[in-house]
């Protein structure tokens, strides 16, 4: 693993109806995030978070999208940075905010690879798109997004470097919209739900991960705090029963860690505002240690 790691937090909770999930990167790095990963002998640098927009009156929003300006300037601010992290060989590690900041990171990283790889460990597919959300919630919809579907000004971030369906694989899947089911039926994206989790087990389920990502050049973790059981992370806006466990996302990090395949990651959606005592920003930060290398002996 790129043993230089830039850290950078999106403070947006603007893709989402729940506020508190911008103060994620805050309660993260209170977790003690960059100490953890230092301790792996990693040289790590914080660039601080990106500048949101506060909308003052209502934003007056197209059609069924919340928010749209400040998410596409967020995701713009956001793009520009991981792309130099990129360029200058370093690993970016991205704190949200809200899903709806993957628009962002997808972005930046997709010009750098020929072939991105992009695991999305959640309870949801955000795979919506303006036309299908149920919500106008911008976090359900970052996937299709970065495949091309959906709004002109958010599709236009990837130019001519979408994500291609083949290469994404997501897991912990439980709570999906009708039109994402049809979507996900005929498209060529790989979905472990949580029968497959609990078929398979988490160390069959990562060993097809990876080994379906083979041929990619690069391959993108967007960690989503909500894929583990509300138990584990209670500090999200959307907790969803029946998720995966702390200790099956600690064995999925550290199978990953092994594989020296993960080039850039985010954890997202975690809101202190709804947590227990941090719980949920301890867990982010405890499987960062897993992703990072630590080990028990
Ligand atoms: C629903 C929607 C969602 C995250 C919830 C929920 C989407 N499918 N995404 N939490 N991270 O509104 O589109
Ligand atoms: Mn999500
Ligand atoms: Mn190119
Ligand atoms: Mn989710």
């Amino acid at each position: 693993m790129n043993k230089a790691i830039s850290i950078v937090g999106v403070p947006m909770d603007l893709g989402q109806s729940r506020r508190g999930v911008d103060m994620g990167p805050s309660a993260i790095r209170y977790a003690g995030a960059v100490e953890r990963i230092e301790n792996l002998s990693y040289a790590i640098e914080d660039c601080g978070d990106i500048l949101i927009e506060r909308p003052t009156e209502k934003e007056a929003s197209p059609s069924n999208l919340k928010h749209l300006h400040t998410v596409v300037n967020a995701s713009l601010a956001l793009k520009r940075t991981v792309s130099e992290i990129v360029e200058n060989g370093k690993f970016p590690l991205v704190f949200g905010g809200d899903h709806s900041i993957a628009i962002g990171s997808l972005a930046g990283i997709t010009p750098h690879y020929e072939q991105l790889g992009v695991i999305w460990y959640d309870a949801h597919g955000d795979l919506n798109t303006e036309e299908t959300s149920p919500s106008g919630n911008i976090h359900g919809m970052p996937l299709s997004v970065a495949l091309g579907r959906g709004n002109k000004q958010l599709t236009e971030l990837f130019q001519d470097h979408p994500l291609k369906e083949e290469n994404i694989v997501l897991i912990g899947v439980r709570a999906l919209d009708e039109a994402e089911k049809e979507f996900i039926r005929t498209s060529n994206i790989t979905v472990f739900t949580m029968h497959e989790v609990d078929r398979l087990g988490m160390t069959e389920v990562m060993s097809r991960s990876l080994k379906h990502l083979e041929h990619c050049d690069g391959i993108h973790l967007s960690l989503d705090l909500d894929g583990l059981d509300p138990l584990d992370a209670p500090g999200v806006g959307t907790p969803v029963v029946g998720g995966l466990s702390y200790r099956e996302s600690h064995l999925a990090m550290e199978m990953l860690h092994e594989s020296k395949r993960i080039t850039s990651c985010e954890f997202v959606e975690v809101n202190p505002i709804l947590d227990e005592k941090n719980k949920t920003a301890e867990a982010a930060v405890a499987l960062m240690g897993s992703l990072f290398g630590e080990k028990l002996k």
